[in-house]
């Protein structure tokens, strides 16, 4: 499309915009993007109706086992790419007003969410602090030493992340900062945001400005959580790597010799057995089953996609089940599925 067409209708924006992201043209994915800020809508509106639309798509395409993974990770270049340009044009904000620290929790590599929640902010004249991916508890204390901040705001995708989350909680209101969740990993109603002790949490880009603008000054300390749950959580989300092993070897002991080890479904649960093990304590520290068997049902509908794998995920369920066994709680959900 030629610079100078409008773009007249958001759906047909979105197609257009679709259909340079999945031919790699991150030149034409520009074009729409500044099309749509020509006609008029906001930062917000452009990212929420092109970038976050198209990023689902993608994620559908790899579920359904249309896409590879290299052919995700380079339509996620070409929206990176998209909103980093938009960012870009943006005038520079005062340097003197409180920052937002925008963060991903510690071990979360979904970095592009962070990346469109800066740049919506600095859309509406916020100075933000981008921290990016994997951001650790130190990380994080070090940027509220280093900037007057006005709220942290974390980004978490995975449902094994939330243990993480729940660390920069303490983390940021240990220094009195405000703090806001959002990210796939919530759910709609709040529930594991309040259960995580944040301060807010906002779902979309175009609400951020309101969640910024009603959030408190100052928030009181939260404590390391006590707990049977929370402490099981606290320990299995060190352990993820160690138990992650022992599942697998579980995992090819018991199903491995009747699958089809070169099945796309053994590579895709065999994937997954990290942010599974994890995501059994991102349901224990949010006392959410959901949280879990979101994930489950998530994993079974790719087996569903994919027409094979659904003895798969019974099998990886029940390895989890025996490597899990310290962890009664954790192993009380995992039955309860
Ligand atoms: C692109 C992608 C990746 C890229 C990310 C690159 C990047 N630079 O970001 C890479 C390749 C790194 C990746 C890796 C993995 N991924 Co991935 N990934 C995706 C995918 C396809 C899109 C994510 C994305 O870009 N979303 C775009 C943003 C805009 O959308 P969003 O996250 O929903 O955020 C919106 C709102 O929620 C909100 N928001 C988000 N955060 C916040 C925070 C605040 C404070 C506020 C106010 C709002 C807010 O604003 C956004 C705009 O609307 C999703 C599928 C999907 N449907 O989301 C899977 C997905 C998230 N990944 C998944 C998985 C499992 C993985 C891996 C474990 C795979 C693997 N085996 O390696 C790894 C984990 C890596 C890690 N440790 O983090 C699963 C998660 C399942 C689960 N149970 O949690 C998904 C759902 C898989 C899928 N295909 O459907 N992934």
């Amino acid at each position: 499309m030629s610079s100078g067409l409008l773009v007249d209708s958001v759906a047909e924006a979105r197609e257009r915009y679709w259909d340079a992201v999945a031919s790699d043209d991150a030149g034409a994915a520009l074009e729409v993007a500044r099309g749509r800020l020509a006609d008029g809508d906001d930062v917000a509106g452009v990212l929420d109706a092109l970038v976050s639309q198209a990023q689902r798509r993608v994620g559908d395409m790899w579920a359904e086992g249309a896409w590879t993974v290299a052919r995700e990770h380079a339509a996620t270049a070409v929206s990176d790419f998209v909103v980093r340009s938009l960012r870009n044009d943006l005038p520079a904000p005062d340097p003197l007003r409180p920052a937002l620290l925008v963060a991903c929790a510690e071990h979360e590599w979904h970095s592009l969410a962070a990346l469109m929640l800066a740049t919506t902010a600095e859309s509406a004249g916020e100075r933000v602090v981008l921290l990016g991916a994997d951001v650790s508890t130190q990380a994080l204390q070090g940027a509220l030493l280093d900037h007057p901040a006005r709220a942290v705001l974390v980004s978490s995708s995975l449902t094994s992340s939330l243990t993480q989350v729940r660390r920069h909680v303490e983390t940021s209101t240990s220094a009195r900062v405000p703090i806001v969740v959002g990210g796939r990993s919530f759910d709609a109603a709040g529930r594991r945001a309040r259960a995580l002790g944040a301060t807010a949490q906002s779902h979309g880009l175009p609400d951020l400005g309101e969640t910024v603008r009603s959030l408190p000054v100052r928030v009181p300390p939260q404590a390391v959580m006590r707990g049977e749950a929370a402490s099981e959580a606290a320990q299995l989300s060190l352990r993820v790597p160690t138990l992650g092993r022992q599942v697998m070897a579980r995992l090819v002991d018991t199903a491995g010799a009747g699958a089809d080890q070169g099945s796309a479904m053994w590579d895709v649960v065999c994937d997954q057995v990290p942010t599974m093990v994890g995501t059994v304590a991102g349901a224990l520290v949010t006392g959410d089953p959901s949280v879990l068997s979101d994930a489950v049902a998530w994993l079974r509908a790719v087996a569903d996609a994919r027409g094979d794998g659904e003895e798969l995920v019974d099998a990886l369920l029940e390895a989890m089940r025996v490597v899990l066994r310290d962890y009664p709680l954790g192993v009380a959900m995992l039955r309860g599925l």
